[in-house]
């Protein structure tokens, strides 16, 4: 079972909702992923995390194999035990994380060799060696390919020449992982803004799709600076070139709006640190945007976070006390936002999944576009 069985119950324009069946458990789609980046999602429990419905959480091989190293947590009985979550994890290959946070990157065919951005240590990723980690050492559900993020904004021949790259080490990825029965691995489609660099990309991953292939198709490359309504339309000249029937899966995005905008396009997973890395610093998220608790407004406000949310974090705490928390920089406030932040993607994901099943996402995605009221560029 190289590949987790997705039924799809419905669809409605692009928009489908269904189930992900991993051998650690069912992920309902679409899904957001919080993010877990070093074997934590920061500053939520474990069982918190499960009780906003959260299906699935995401970890880093670029930061787990820094610290405490990937041979550690193995010895340690993997990721799921080191980490207390024994539901389906996602790692990401660890490429676009020394992409964006390591000092002295070199990319070669062979891989990528790069400087710790923890003490300068100097390290080398395969993509035999992410999914060693990745599959072997982490005991990933689903591993990712190694990729290059692409550059942005980035000429049309570099841009080719990254995605070629990424291609081929797509297939040594593939090679490597090989036939496993309870583990999976996904493609990363790549090219930047440029629909002819998208269609071959994901054309070319698709086609290594053959028995024990690739169990979905993740989107990499976006929400890299090239702006809301850039990254809609890189969505609609990609998603058609994917499986309809294979999981697809936007990395690192994002917003409530971006994440209505891409299921509309035909999107089943996200992941995102928005949830827990804004709510560090007292921002509240809404289906109108964030705003930020440590406002005067709410000094003296004693109504709670969101009673709409079933969640503690949302319905027990008052404005007036989350807004003294953040300001006096108490780790409890910290906590209860990332706890509540969570709990409104989950939520949101689980609206949007019941009007997909209902037939009525269109208006679903007419009213939220109607209440968002933050710049989407
Ligand atoms: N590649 C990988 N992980 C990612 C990205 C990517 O392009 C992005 C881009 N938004 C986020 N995370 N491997």
């Amino acid at each position: 079972m190289a590949k987790f069985p997705f039924d799809i119950h419905a669809t409605e324009g692009a928009a489908r909702t269904g189930v992900l069946r991993t051998a650690r458990g069912d992920i309902r789609t679409p899904a957001f992923m919080p993010v877990g980046t070093a074997g934590t999602v920061k500053g939520v429990y474990m069982d918190q995390v499960r009780q906003t419905g959260a299906d699935i959480i995401l970890g880093n091989t670029y930061h787990l194999m820094l610290r405490p190293g990937a041979e550690r947590v193995a010895r340690m009985g993997g990721l799921h035990k080191f980490g207390g979550w024994d539901g389906p994890i996602l790692t990401d290959s660890g490429g676009f994380q020394v992409w964006s946070l390591s000092k002295l990157r070199k990319m070669t065919e062979e891989g990528v060799t790069f400087q710790s951005h923890l003490d300068g240590s100097k390290h080398m990723l395969s993509p035999e060696r992410s999914i060693e980690i990745q599959a072997d050492l982490l005991g990933a559900d689903i591993s990712m390919q190694l990729d290059e993020c692409t550059d942005f904004p980035v000429s049309y021949d570099k841009a080719a020449q990254s995605m070629e790259l990424s291609l081929r080490w797509g297939k040594r990825s593939l090679a490597a992982f090989g036939e496993r029965s309870d583990q999976t691995l996904f493609a990363i489609v790549q090219g930047s803004n440029f629909p002819e660099l998208r269609k071959l990309s994901a054309e070319a991953s698709v086609a290594e799709d053959t028995a024990g292939g690739y169990g979905g198709f993740a989107i990499g490359g976006l929400a890299v600076g090239e702006g809301h309504s850039a990254m809609c339309e890189t969505l609609s000249v990609t998603t058609p070139y994917l499986p309809a029937d294979r999981p697809r899966y936007l990395m690192g995005v994002g917003k409530p709006i971006d994440i209505v905008e891409a299921v509309y396009r035909g999107v089943d997973m996200f992941d995102c640190v928005i949830p827990t890395r804004s709510g560090r610093h007292g921002q509240v998220w809404t289906d109108q945007g964030p705003y930020n608790i440590k406002r005067a407004e709410f000094a003296e406000n004693q109504e709670p976070l969101d009673d709409a949310i079933q969640c503690p974090a949302s319905q027990d705490y008052t404005k007036a006390y989350v807004h003294h928390l953040i300001r006096s920089g108490e780790l409890l406030g910290a906590m209860i936002l990332s706890w509540h932040n969570i709990a409104y993607f989950e939520d949101l994901m689980a609206r949007i999944r019941a009007s997909i099943a209902a037939g009525t996402f269109e208006s679903f995605v007419t009213e939220f576009r109607a209440n968002w009221s933050q710049p989407t560029t």
